[in-house]
């Protein structure tokens, strides 16, 4: 009996370690029926090989009309993934296609969806400043923020 107990202890042990390093290795960033994130910026746990970031739409307005997406590339490349964006327009899923300045992007999403997107710090460079944005209709003008 005592023994069981132990076990029983340790798996709660365990269990709870996992969702630490869990929640250290992952972060939630939401949006709406506006033109904004639930963050200004992103800091990147340093211990972490890959972040999982969830992206979850809270509004009820479809893709089509209200659609977010949320990209990573270099801040000095924000701009002209963006003027390629627009010329791919929704058709085009507003980006453009194989864009080999993004470092990694979400579809796009409307209200009740919810996507995710693996971040690798072997993709990200110490001496290089990284934003996220929206390029769906040129959201990225307010909707972006600086990851560190
Ligand atoms: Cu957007």
């Amino acid at each position: 009996m005592r023994f069981l107990f132990s076990m029983a202890f340790i798996v709660v042990l365990i269990s709870a370690n996992e969702s630490v390093y869990a929640s250290e290795c992952s972060l939630e960033v939401t949006t709406g029926d506006n033109l904004a994130y639930s963050v200004s910026e992103i800091s990147l746990p340093s211990n972490c090989e890959e972040v999982a970031v969830t992206f979850k739409h809270l509004g009820s307005l479809p893709a089509a009309v209200m659609g977010h997406n949320f990209v990573i590339a270099k801040t000095s490349d924000l701009q002209p993934i963006q003027d390629d964006a627009n010329k791919a327009g929704m058709a085009g899923g507003w980006l453009l296609a194989d864009d080999a300045r993004v470092i990694a992007a979400t579809k796009i999403i409307g209200g009740g969806e919810s996507t995710e997107l693996i971040i690798k710090s072997s993709s990200l460079s110490s001496s290089e400043q990284y934003s996220f944005f929206c390029t769906v209709m040129s959201h990225s003008a307010v909707m972006r923020g600086p990851i560190s």
